[in-house]
């Protein structure tokens, strides 16, 4: 029977490196090479499902580094899956709840293989599993984040003409706000063409600083702001927000559904980024959509630079909402220089394209992964 069939056998979680085409930068952290971890959970019927873990420069965008994500899936998630069956992500998940308190990255990651392995066993595309898919395209943005406004005008263009983005996020914050502003205006006036401008301060600013610049950032037809403010900072977010003819956007402050639903009662922001590594688990992802909507916030697929594998786990989940309103951020593929996947993700005509075949729809490259093992 399927649950026998598809019981856990081996996990195996490994540190990867893989180089970035430039360095990234945001307020709080920068990298200009991409750590991750790769999860791999084996089946009794010999399947195997793949899931990433992504952090940002170390544990500095959230607490997980990679190698407490390694160390947290040996020694606490992976006993406590002994016994399961990938048939029931449900139980997994709820066992990983109580073996380990927040570890978001790390549980989302051994998740999304559970749920690949099941999706490959049954021959069906992973977002099959979540209700099946109502798009197979998602508009995606691409952020701008060297610092270097002559690099991001040209950067941005080139995308344009290639008819990979048209609308783009850029990373504030790492600066002062008043060199902020010259390299919006750099940009905002060097791509015409461009069509959506989120700016995303990664909780860099004050509030001071919010309403100073807020009517410079309407001048310049910004058309979002994210988590200008600490993530903590409810209060700030809501004050800000009210004052605020642009729609600000929750990202760092909520990663529960009970912040969730905090900050979109409190008026901290209309949209929320949706992001694995905050909700800890793809079923969560799709309930995190569902509380923020319910709060009154749209939905913006988020992510944390991950590469094909976890952009496509995300994907999975995301092309089964009734509603994505600001389509998504997953250009992390097109961020590092090779991808550890024999069929990384494409961008089409401005929009990322739901990969096709059983579960994620993507496979591993077992050339490539050698190097990114011996990089990290
Ligand atoms: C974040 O804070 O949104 C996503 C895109 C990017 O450039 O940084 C990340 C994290
Ligand atoms: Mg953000």
């Amino acid at each position: 029977d399927l649950a026998r069939e598809t019981a856990i056998r081996e996990i195996r979680a490994d540190i990867l490196a893989l180089p970035s085409i430039r360095k990234h930068r945001l307020s709080n952290t920068e990298f200009s090479t991409r750590e991750f971890v790769l999860v791999r959970v084996r089946l009794e019927n010999g399947i195997e499902g793949i899931g990433e873990a992504a952090v940002l420069g170390g544990p500095r965008w959230a607490e997980e580094s990679v190698e407490s994500i390694q160390s947290v899936i040996m020694r606490y998630l992976a006993p406590a899956l002994e016994g399961c069956s990938a048939s029931n992500p449900a139980e997994a998940a709820a066992r990983m709840g109580r073996a380990a308190f927040r570890n978001n990255s790390a549980k989302g990651a051994v998740e999304t293989a559970i749920f690949d392995a099941l999706a490959r066993t049954l021959d069906v595309p992973l977002a099959t599993l979540f209700g099946g898919a109502l798009r197979s395209r998602v508009p995606v943005l691409w952020a701008l984040a060297s610092g270097d406004a002559d690099q991001e005008v040209a950067e941005a263009q080139d995308k344009l003409d290639r008819r990979e983005h048209r609308d783009f996020k850029i990373k504030l914050g790492f600066a002062s706000p008043e060199e902020d502003m010259r390299r919006l205006t750099r940009l905002r006036e060097g791509v015409p063409g461009m069509r959506r401008l989120v700016v995303d301060v990664n909780q860099g600013w004050t509030e001071a600083s919010c309403r100073r610049y807020l009517p410079h950032l309407q001048e310049l037809g910004v058309d979002l702001i994210e988590q200008p403010l600490p993530g903590d900072d409810f209060e700030g977010m809501a004050r800000v927000a009210a004052h605020s003819p642009i729609p600000l956007m929750v990202d760092e402050a909520a990663f529960t559904h009970r912040e969730i639903a905090r900050a979109g009662n409190m008026g901290c922001g209309s949209v929320y980024s949706l992001k694995l590594v905050k909700s800890g688990g793809l079923l969560a992802l799709g309930q995190a959509a569902h509380v923020a909507e319910a709060a009154g916030m749209e939905l913006y697929g988020g992510c944390l630079l991950e590469g094909s594998i976890g952009a496509a786990a995300h994907l999975a989940v995301f092309a089964s909402l009734p509603r994505l309103h600001w389509g998504c951020e997953h250009f992390g593929p097109r961020l590092h220089v090779s991808e550890i996947v024999r069929d990384p993700l494409k961008f089409e005509n401005f929009e990322l394209c739901l990969p096709e075949g059983p579960g994620l729809g993507v496979h591993l490259d077992e050339d490539r992964l050698r190097e990114a093992v011996r990089a990290a």
